[in-house]
Formats: C-alpha cells, structure tokens, sequence
C-alpha cells in the first residue's frame, strides 16, 4: 500500500499512512440552520453568524473533492423529537435562559426541534442520496444514535471533523471517536465555535501530548494529500500560528482575540446570590432546579494517581498540591455528609493489549516517558496508585478506565444507575483532557455537572481556562463551574435543617447579575 500523509500538526496524519476513500469518512457536523442561519439557535443566543458561516466555502471545496473520489461523507444533526422525551430537563431549562428556548417556537420554527426548518442542514452544504445523515439529541454524535455502527459496517478507520461548534459538537465528537479508536484529524478551517478563544484552545487542546485527540490540519493541507488543487483564495487566507507551549496550527488569519488567560475572561454570568440548596456557580446557582441531596447527588473524582501527580511528571508546572489539598476538603466533606463517590482511574495493561492501534502508537512514539519509579499508567504499576489524600475507601467504588473518557468501555454509567443519582460534582485531571471529556458524556445522558474549577488542573494555562468557559457557554451548555468554598458552604448546611429547594424561582435570583452576559457582549463587539 502506497502511504498518504495530511502535512497536519502534531504529526502527519495518518499515523500508519493508511488514507483511502474506502476506510475514511468526513463528518460535517450540525451545519443546520439552527446553528448558522439567521434566526435560528445561535443568532437567538445572540452569538455571531458570521463566524458559525465561515466554514461554508472550505467545507463545500472538500465536499466536491471527496464525492469526486469517493470518499465517504457523514452529516450530523443536532435536534430533538417534537415531543421534546430526549431533551434533558437542564439542557431545556439553560436554553430557555439565554432566550433560545428547545421547543420554543422561534423565527425558524420551533427551537432545535426535528422537522422545524431551523433543524434543516443548510442549501449551500445539502446532503446527497447516498450519504447518510444521523440525527442526534445531544453534543457528541456517538451519544444515543447509530454512528459508530455505522462506521464500522463501512471500515472507516480514519474521520476527519468539520462543522459548528469547534468547541461544543465537534469536539465532543472528536473525544468520543479517539475513546472509540478512530485516527482523527480536525480541520481548522472547516469548523468555527461562538466563541474565538474557545476555537483557538480546542484546536490546541485536541492536538497537545502528541495529538491526545487527533491531529489538526487545514482543508487545503487534505486537499493536497489526495492530490486535488487547493484554490489560491483558500491557500492565501491561511496563516501558520503559533499555540505556545511548542504547538502550532494552520488556520484561517487570526483575530486579535485569544485564548482566556485568566478566571476572570472565562466568567458568563456568575451568580452571587444565596439561596438554601444552591451552590454559588457561574452561570448559574447550581444545580439548575435546587434538587441537590445525598440521594441523588454524587462526587466523581477523577484521575487522583500518583503518576500524575509525580514532580517529574506532565503536571509539574501546575499548582498540584492546592488542587490536591481542596480536592480532598471537598471528597471529606461529601464523606462526612453521606454523598457517594465514585473514583475513576486510568489505566492500560501492560503490554497495551486493552489500547486501540492509534492510541497504542501514540503512547510509544508521541508520549515516551521519562523513566523513572512510577512508570506510565499502567495497571499494577506504581504511578497507578491513588496518591493517599484521595484514595478510595473500601466501600466506595473505583472505576477502571483505559480510555480518556469515563464512560467509554468502563461500569461508570451502571454505577450512576445502581446509584440513581443525577447529580455530579466533578474534580480532577487534566480538566481540559479526561475531565472534560468525562464531563461533555454526562451531560448528554442527562447529569446535572458541576466542575470545581480549584479542584482541577491542566497542563496548559489556556486550554485549562478555555476549558471552564467552554462549560458555561450559552448559559452552560455542559454545566456549571465553581469554587469548591461555593460547594463546601452548600454542603456545610446540607443535613443540618436541609431541605431541598421546591423550586428554583424562575426570575434572576440576584437582579444585578444579567443572565446573558455572553452574549450581550457578543452583540456589542458586532
Ligand atoms: C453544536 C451547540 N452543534 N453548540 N451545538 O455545537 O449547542
């Protein structure tokens, strides 16, 4: 077999060379009116178009090439049934908050809803009768549709992501099909979010610790790899820009916007107001409807390992040891108030018989460890280890993962179940990595999230930063985020004359804090 290669970063892609019209397909996500017509979702949170538009032209290049070649094409939809039985109550409630309302009626039709005009994919990027488009309740589009069943009757092996949003859709997509074993490959230019910053950060995070996610590339870089003519517009509206931290990326020119490089950027809409039952979170009090209880409440602690924590390790230039000491005043308190853990672990056999191909090939060649006592995450090894403040007690139940997200081949989700919790407050490491990823799966089956965004680290500042916003965008389209002194004071009432809120009043709690900063600023940079 002749070997083609994408020049992408961080490597070229992909990894075994293996690029073909038979074992690679496309996937144009949520190019839906909802997402970047006037009128519809997006232009109703008050996000600019303009940006979810720019992919269009690059995206229908690349459509034109790959039907010419044969290969695959896959659209998603994002959309729920008229009845609204798959939308989440929290996902409608948060929605509705920000004035776009799931199965409210809009200029489109209803909101998000299958069949209104607003859910349809748009003229410019029309499906043709033999490419299959999947519909889909939630941000990944492996949640709760026949994707992955469909990929693997067809023997794709590498997918390449474009679509709306970078940040939201794509790249839960991305992070469920690396778990899954997929090779990946994002394209900057065929993929826009609501948020500048959010974008940039995603195209690093998903390419950082030798493409964790997959690898990023621009269309005319693909175009070139299966020899078609990049037009010179497309070629000339590129720059190659530096990531920091020795990463790189070809995309469209850059704004001048970047990537958050404080708490204070990633704030939407925090919400200082008290109020019994609700933790202090931004961009909402926590959780949506007040129902926070032991019975229905968990803590997911993830990742607390000492490899991670080693001084030598990834994280060393982080504040390891504050995450660690709030970590553990957070997992004491829910101990002493009855609240169930649950602890995840990461971890591969030893000889990577448990790892995809792709994944395995990245842990040899892209992620070669400093030898040293505590070893790789491997089963058994040293660095697997809980570190001690936050070692799991005998009763409490420990979830073995050998992929980045939780949810992905483990007994997470019959846990939750045999726990019947629908609450989850999340700590752990890498936030923006097995955290988020975690994070974004939760969210889609319906768990009401909450990240301590003390209780957390990344390797990099940005993507970290980028991470939390990410959660809070469009009035918490993954959750909330707090400090863990929010939770802990929620907690430190909760048992003593608890009760939880009937519910949550449905004006702003706190009149001072307008419920959609985001997008109001969004409206005024216009
Ligand atoms: C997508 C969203 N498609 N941002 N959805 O990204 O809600």
């Amino acid at each position: 077999m002749a070997q083609r290669h994408v020049a992408s970063q961080p490597y070229p892609w992909p990894f075994d060379g293996d690029l073909r019209p038979e074992n690679t397909a496309l996937l144009a996500i949520d190019m839906q009116t909802d997402f970047c017509g006037k009128g519809g979702y997006v232009d109703s949170m008050g996000y600019d178009i303009s940006m979810t538009r720019a992919p269009i032209e690059p995206l229908r290049l690349v459509f034109e090439s790959f039907r010419k070649q044969g290969f695959h094409i896959i659209h998603t939809r994002e959309g729920h049934k008229p009845s609204l039985a798959d939308c989440p109550a929290n996902k409608r409630w948060r929605s509705r908050q920000i004035g776009a309302g799931i199965g409210d009626p809009g200029p489109c039709g209803r909101v998000l809803v299958r069949g209104e005009p607003g859910w349809n994919l748009i003229p410019e990027l029309q499906p043709t009768e033999a490419e299959e488009v999947i519909d889909k309740p939630g941000k990944g589009s492996f949640v709760a549709t026949d994707l992955d069943l469909i990929l693997k009757q067809k023997h794709v092996k590498n997918l390449i992501l474009t679509g709306i949003t970078t940040d939201v859709c794509v790249g839960t997509t991305m992070r469920e099909a690396n778990d899954l074993g997929y090779e990946c490959l994002l394209l900057s230019d065929c993929t826009a979010a609501t948020d500048y910053g959010n974008y940039m950060a995603t195209l690093k995070t998903m390419q950082q610790a030798g493409g964790v996610f997959g690898c990023v590339a621009a269309a005319a870089d693909l175009l070139k790899a299966i020899g078609e003519k990049v037009p010179f517009a497309i070629e000339e509206s590129l720059s190659d820009v530096d990531l920091g931290d020795g990463l790189r990326v070809k995309m469209p020119k850059a704004r001048d916007q970047w990537m958050p490089t404080s708490l204070a950027e990633t704030m939407v809409a925090p919400q200082m107001g008290t109020k019994k039952g609700f933790a202090q979170a931004d961009p909402y009090l926590w959780p949506f409807d007040g129902q926070l209880r032991k019975e229905n409440t968990a803590l997911l602690s993830i990742n607390f390992q000492k490899s991670v924590f080693d001084p030598e390790g990834d994280f060393a230039k982080s504040n390891m040891q504050e995450v660690l000491q709030k970590s553990a005043e957070v997992l004491q308190m829910m101990r002493f108030k009855g609240f169930p853990v649950l602890h995840i672990r990461t971890g591969q056999a030893k000889d990577l018989s448990d790892t995809s191909r792709r994944a395995a090939w990245r842990h040899v060649s892209q992620t070669p460890r400093r030898p040293g006592p505590l070893g790789r995450l491997v089963r058994g090894d040293p660095g697997w280890d809980f570190v001690p403040l936050m070692a799991a007690l005998p009763k409490e139940a420990v979830v073995e993962k050998p992929t980045i997200g939780a949810f992905s081949f483990t007994s997470l989700e019959l846990h939750l179940q045999s726990l019947d919790v629908r609450n989850l407050v999340i700590i752990g490491l890498p936030t923006d990595v097995c955290v988020h990823t975690t994070m974004r799966r939760a969210n889609d089956r319906g768990y009401e999230c909450i990240l301590l965004s003390d209780c957390t680290a990344a390797a990099f500042s940005e993507t970290y930063y980028s991470a939390l916003k990410q959660i809070k965008m469009q009035h918490g389209v993954f959750g909330a985020v707090a400090d863990s002194t929010a939770l802990l004071e929620v907690l430190g009432e909760y048992g003593l004359s608890h009760e939880a809120a009937p519910d949550r009043p449905s004006a702003p709690l706190n009149p001072g804090v307008n419920v959609e900063p985001d997008s109001k600023r969004l409206r005024s940079a216009k």
